[in-house]
């Protein structure tokens, strides 16, 4: 078997604090919100609690435009706020993952102020500044979030590199004294007592040095970036220089939020003989339902080269390298929505259902907050109810270029916008979800009034409860951390079956992704196993699978 570690066995939780819980009414939820609810996060049993970056922030990204890596973000508190929370946190046995957003910084990172302002000045090889060619932008590259990458700044006559907006400008990793104080920060946050990181875009820090220009596909506004920053050239070679100067000095998870990788690419970031990282969040199973405008599209998951894909990732890093398991974070719909039904018949069917696909797999699986209840998406009526920079600008560069009409954007971004995982916590039926006294900085679900906490976790038969079920068994059964994962029925259109051994031990998972009935008869060697978790709690007939069901056999 391999080798044990603490992170293999861990469940994390994901929480995006300005949408988790409000302590003082001012409609942003907050670290002493947090703290306040801890007990809930220990009692549905999970390991290591990830917080969306909380740093000072001008929050154009909501916190992912860093301003002062060493300070907290105000409206989310002070940093005794934040040492209270981690002393409370390591009380209960609970481990805090910090979100360390080092592609960019915010514009307004005193960095970035100094770096600006001359050619001379000491920190303006902190950033990418580049000269005009010929009177425009240097080269095609398209932001994140809409427009070019490229900024002109008039102090110098030159422009700046922003993969994302324009108030995130990228630091120039190939500058030593930037990783130097780059590495400087990890070990500030180590010696705080933090427990590990989740590094933002950390696959895009080394860019190709000539800065070519993209290939521009027919009908394109911009050309593909991608091939000249992610996986670039140094990336190897700065992550194994991080983990050497600080990370390998502490007992911590990381984990890289890796966009356009392959498992070929994270045996290098996240393999057990190479000296980087964990593990690494991929993006193959979220993007399969882009379509011609990218993530703006009603394409659906297709089912099949869905289950090819994840599997993809099971056998390739088996026994060289670990998996995170995810379905959704702050930037994906809700899965229920995605994936399964939220419709009253089928919400708490198909919510459990997903989450035993995913939770029996081999991988340290992530949680994020409200998927544990089965929140939903949330129809937004009009632009101005959402909040997410990456809509509200993909709204002008699309209705403006005429690639979509206004209210077929709107129906995209209802369907998997950002802002569909960044509405309130669902706490419980009084006004506001209980998230607030105040008004919600982003509006509250309605359908709060049936999904939430406090009605599902005294409810042994919620979406909650099950979640909880399913964690408990992680930690009962070994073979659910360690052992191997194979792929049963490959072309089932509707069923997902895999199994899990480990030794003697072995699982068999079967999940109905459909509300219709499907046959199946299990491989006779389950016969005589034991049930030990079902979404119907009356496991009936062995050769059909009702809809949505999910079973899990264990024979030992
Ligand atoms: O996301 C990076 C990313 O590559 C995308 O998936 C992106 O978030 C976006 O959703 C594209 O549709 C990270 C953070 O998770 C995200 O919240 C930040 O906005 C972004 O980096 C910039 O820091
Ligand atoms: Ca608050």
């Amino acid at each position: 078997m391999e080798e044990k570690k603490w992170w293999k066995e861990s469940v994390v939780y994901q929480i995006y604090p300005r949408s988790f819980m409000d302590s003082n009414g001012d409609g942003i939820g907050d670290l002493n919100g947090i703290t306040n609810k801890l007990d809930y996060l220990k009692d549905l049993g999970v390991d290591v609690i990830w917080i969306s970056p909380v740093y000072e922030s001008p929050n154009d990204d909501n916190g992912y435009d860093i301003s002062d890596y060493k300070a907290i973000m105000k409206e989310f508190g002070t940093m005794e706020d934040f040492d209270r929370l981690l002393s409370e946190a390591h009380k209960r046995n609970l481990k805090i993952v910090m979100d360390l957003v080092f592609n960019h910084t915010s514009d307004e990172h005193p960095w970035f102020v100094e770096s600006r302002k001359s050619l001379d000045n000491p920190y303006r090889d902190y950033y990418i500044w580049k000269n005009p060619k010929e009177g425009k932008e240097p080269n095609n590259w398209g932001s994140w979030f809409s427009g070019s990458a490229w900024e002109y700044s008039e102090e110098t006559d030159m422009y700046y590199l922003h993969i994302f907006s324009k108030k995130q400008p990228d630091l120039n990793w190939e500058n030593d004294k930037v990783r130097e104080e780059l590495y400087r920060i990890i070990d500030w946050w180590c010696k705080k007592g933090v427990d590990g990181f989740r590094m933002d875009v950390i696959n895009f820090i080394s860019k190709v040095q000539s800065f070519p220009d993209g290939q521009k596909e027919k009908g394109q506004l911009y050309g593909d970036k991608i091939p000249y920053i992610a996986n670039g050239p140094r990336v190897h070679e700065f992550l194994q220089e991080m983990n050497e100067k600080v990370l390998s000095k502490y007992d911590l998870i990381t984990v890289g939020e890796t966009t356009h990788v392959t498992p070929e690419d994270a045996k290098q970031y996240a393999g057990f003989d190479t000296q980087e990282l964990n593990m690494v969040f991929q993006f193959e199973h979220m993007t399969l339902d882009f379509g011609e405008l990218g993530k703006w599209s009603d394409k659906k998951i297709p089912f099949v080269p869905l289950k090819k894909i994840l599997s993809k990732w099971q056998y390739e890093l088996e026994g060289c390298g670990w998996n995170s398991l995810y379905w959704e974070n702050h930037d994906q719909p809700r899965i229920v929505s995605r994936l399964g039904d939220d419709s009253l018949k089928y919400r708490d069917l198909s919510s459990k259902m997903l989450g035993t696909c995913l939770l029996m797999m081999k991988g340290t699986p992530y949680i994020y907050q409200g998927q544990e209840l089965g929140m939903t998406n949330m129809e937004f009526k009009s632009m101005e109810d959402f909040r997410d920079l990456e809509i509200l600008n993909a709204y002008n560069e699309f209705v403006d270029n005429k690639l979509a009409e206004p209210e077929e954007m709107i129906r995209y971004f209802n369907l998997k916008g950002r802002d569909n995982a960044r509405t309130p916590m669902q706490w419980d039926d009084s006004e506001n979800a209980g998230f607030t006294k105040g008004t919600p900085w982003i509006k509250v679900n309605p359908n709060y009034t049936y999904i939430n906490a406090n009605s599902q976790i005294n409810d042994s038969n919620s979406v909650y409860s099950y979640y909880k079920e399913l964690i408990r068994l992680r930690k009962e059964i070994e073979a659910l951390v360690y052992g191997t994962y194979a792929l049963l029925e490959e072309n089932h259109e509707s069923l997902y079956i895999y199994t899990r051994t480990l030794g003697s031990t072995s699982l068999l998972i079967i999940c109905n992704f459909t509300e219709t009935e499907k046959s199946y008869t299990i491989p006779k060697e389950y016969e005589e196993a034991k049930v030990i978790i079902n979404n119907y709690r009356d496991r009936a007939n062995d050769n059909m699978l009702r809809p949505y069901e999910a079973i899990v056999y264990h024979k030992k």
